[in-house]
């Protein structure tokens, strides 16, 4: 019988992923190794699984001289240090497109929920408070002007839900996709200043660190609402705490925080907040796509043959 490859996973990772890893391979999990024993299978692993929150720095790579793929089951692989990843000749690989219409999903179902207030609607109800009166009129969203921050293939499924609700859609990007029929704004604030409701839906990592910051608030406005459905990483959350407290916007609706699963108290003390805990690709149907890619993305490397969906860095 063939020698099983050793694959680690750096955390515990999805219960659709784990046992297809655990039966193609020889499973290691890292918080369950003493350093020990992590120090007895460096040598032998040459697979690292991860999820899209996973961090895997240099360092840790460099523990792992056989490493030669490292299979991250998300679309964003900010925690992975890619260049240090392909300097070693280690391949990265992610789990994108199978997610695009959840996450898009969820970024309208955010800007409804902000703007027609409907977890503070429910809890209205529950609360009896519909016998003393109505509750205080919303904010419309057909007809209205949203920027997209990041305009791939999420923010184009995005965009596309916009228009069946008449909205008007503008985005920024690395660059201009002249073939999309939206305007292109080439700076955030510029495209925050246009718009009622603005979306991030960009890359995290050291290039959009912060890129929502207190001009880019003050831009968007009193009026405006912010739904971030990306990384908790690109938005400056102490400048939207202070710009949700003293209504330099309106409201907003965040997936994602910078140090999750922890979220600020003065956030969770803000009703015109609606908040939801990193769920944008987590439907049953769409997990199990994830996990299977992310596990194909082991398996076909480690049959010989070609990763499916390498991540762009490492696409020859
Ligand atoms: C998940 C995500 O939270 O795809 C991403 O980048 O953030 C997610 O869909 C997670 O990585 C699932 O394993």
């Amino acid at each position: 019988m063939a020698e099983p490859v050793h694959v680690l996973a750096v955390a515990r990772l999805s219960p659709l992923l784990m046992p297809q890893l655990e039966a193609a391979f020889k499973l290691h999990v890292l918080p369950d190794l003493t350093p020990e024993a992590l120090a007895q299978v460096a040598p032998l692993v040459r697979g690292i699984a991860g999820s899209g929150e996973s961090k895997v720095p240099g360092a840790l790579l460099a523990q792992f001289p056989a490493l030669e793929l490292v299979s991250i089951m998300g679309v964003g692989y900010d925690g992975v240090d890619v260049a240090a990843a392909k300097a070693k000749q280690v391949m990265v690989t992610h789990t994108p497109n199978v997610l695009n219409d959840d996450v898009a999903d969820l970024a309208l179902g955010l800007m409804l929920s902000a703007a027609r207030q409907l977890p503070a609607a429910d809890r209205f109800v529950r609360a009896g408070l519909w016998l003393q009166g109505n509750m205080p009129l919303a904010r419309k969203m057909s007809g209205a002007r949203v920027g997209i921050v990041g305009m791939g293939r999420i923010g184009q499924a995005i965009a596309q839900r916009a228009l069946a609700f008449n909205m008007q859609v503008s985005y920024t990007a690395r660059s201009e996709k002249p073939d999309l029929p939206f305007a292109f704004l080439s700076t955030v604030e510029a495209l925050a200043e246009a718009s009622d409701f603005l979306v991030v839906i960009t890359p995290g990592g050291a290039g959009t660190r912060k890129l929502i910051d207190a001009r880019v608030l003050k831009a968007l406005g009193p009026k405006g609402f912010l739904v971030n459905v990306a990384r908790g990483s690109v938005v400056d959350e102490q400048a939207l705490i202070e710009a949700l407290e003293n209504g330099t916007i309106a409201g907003a609706g965040l997936d994602v925080f910078e140090d999750e699963p922890r979220v600020p108290e003065r956030l969770l003390a803000l009703h015109k907040v609606v908040l939801t805990p990193h769920i944008g690709s987590a439907t049953a149907a769409t997990r199990q796509a994830m996990a299977d890619l992310a596990f194909n993305n082991l398996a076909s490397h480690f049959a010989g043959r070609p990763v499916l969906t390498p991540v762009p860095e490492c696409q020859t």
